[in-house]
């Protein structure tokens, strides 16, 4: 078995890609430290969007959300004055509704994710949210603390980031599975997700950074940056924030403790020797995961790289 910890549009565009050559099981851990509740609802977008990826009815271009979506009902409640900068389309809102009826009559995430993704047809990967306990990542900012959704969405990663909270993260217990997948996989991808917002409140669950550290996986990252940046999102930003170089070496040294490899691309083969003093091995290649043959290309380098560690 294959395990894979993740979060965000890398992670999923990855998976899309290791789904379309793996020939065993593959569990997925999910970060819910994006989720937001919204006009009663509960998001939990990195689930949703690893379940569009995987189902292929995501909207490419934004890289979340369902294709061709229209936005009716949003538009409606700009009617009302309520605020609509999330933007929640039509398809995409039953997965919402129906997350949110679920844990109104008890179930929990991992029940409910299970739920979603045979309805979607996913049966080969089984897609686990870190865990069944509420978190919320905030971000402190020079203008207030706010929600991660509200820095991403609607200020547009604008405020200066002071610090970052992911709230309920001590009391929260890993999801049923969790802890098995990792003490049970023969190799453990650590997708390219942001490493402070997506694998960060992975890591921050009780139990899971022990699990990796004693697991007989040999554990492999995929470094989110290209050429020193992230394609997409806040990774600089935050890292920056945090007082942190915005590196893949530093992204290897927030994973030291437990890491074997490091996949970076070719624009950061300078950083090499300084990974290799960590004792971290380092491939580089081209990880830029333009279309699902490239995904494909990647995940196919990381199985091999396992066949290799065992
Ligand atoms: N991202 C945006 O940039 N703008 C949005 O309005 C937005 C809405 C949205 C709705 C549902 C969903 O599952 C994801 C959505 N996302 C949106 C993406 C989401 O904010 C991020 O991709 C992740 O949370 C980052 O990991």
């Amino acid at each position: 078995m294959i395990t894979a910890l993740g979060g965000g549009v890398g992670a999923a565009k990855f998976l899309k890609g290791i789904s379309l050559v793996l020939k065993e099981p593959l569990t997925v851990i999910v970060n819910t430290g994006d989720d937001i509740q919204i006009l009663g609802l509960r998001i939990s977008p990195d689930v949703d969007t690893i379940v569009y990826w995987l189902s292929g009815i995501v909207n490419r271009e934004k890289g979340w959300g369902v294709r061709e979506d229209t936005f009716h009902c949003l538009e409606q409640l700009e009617r009302f004055g309520v605020e609509t900068w999330f933007r929640l389309g039509d398809r995409d809102l039953a997965i919402h509704f129906y997350r949110t009826y679920l844990r109104d009559n008890g179930l929990t995430p991992s029940e409910i994710t299970d739920k979603v993704s045979k309805a979607f047809g996913i049966n080969n990967i089984k897609i686990l949210p870190m865990t069944d306990d509420d978190v919320e990542t905030w971000i402190e900012t020079d203008k207030g603390e706010i929600h991660f959704q509200e820095y991403l969405v609607k200020k547009e990663m604008t405020p200066d980031v002071k610090g970052i909270s992911v709230k309920g993260i001590d009391k929260a217990k890993p999801a049923p599975g969790v802890i098995q997948a990792i003490e049970e996989a023969r190799g453990i991808i650590i997708c390219p997700s942001n490493p402070i917002i997506s694998i960060g409140p992975i890591l921050g669950v009780k139990g899971i950074r022990e699990a990796l550290k004693r697991t007989a996986a040999g554990i492999i990252a995929i470094s989110p940056l290209i050429g020193g940046a992230p394609l997409k999102g806040p990774a600089d930003r935050l890292m920056r924030g945090l007082g942190l170089e915005v590196s893949s070496a530093q992204i290897a040294r927030l994973y030291e403790d437990f890491l074997d490899k490091i996949i970076i691309d070719e624009k950061d083969a300078i950083e090499v020797d300084k990974i290799k003093s960590m004792g971290i091995e380092t491939v580089v290649t081209d990880t830029v995961m333009s279309n699902d043959e490239k995904a494909e290309q990647l995940a196919t380098r990381i199985l091999r790289l396992f066949e290799e560690m065992t």
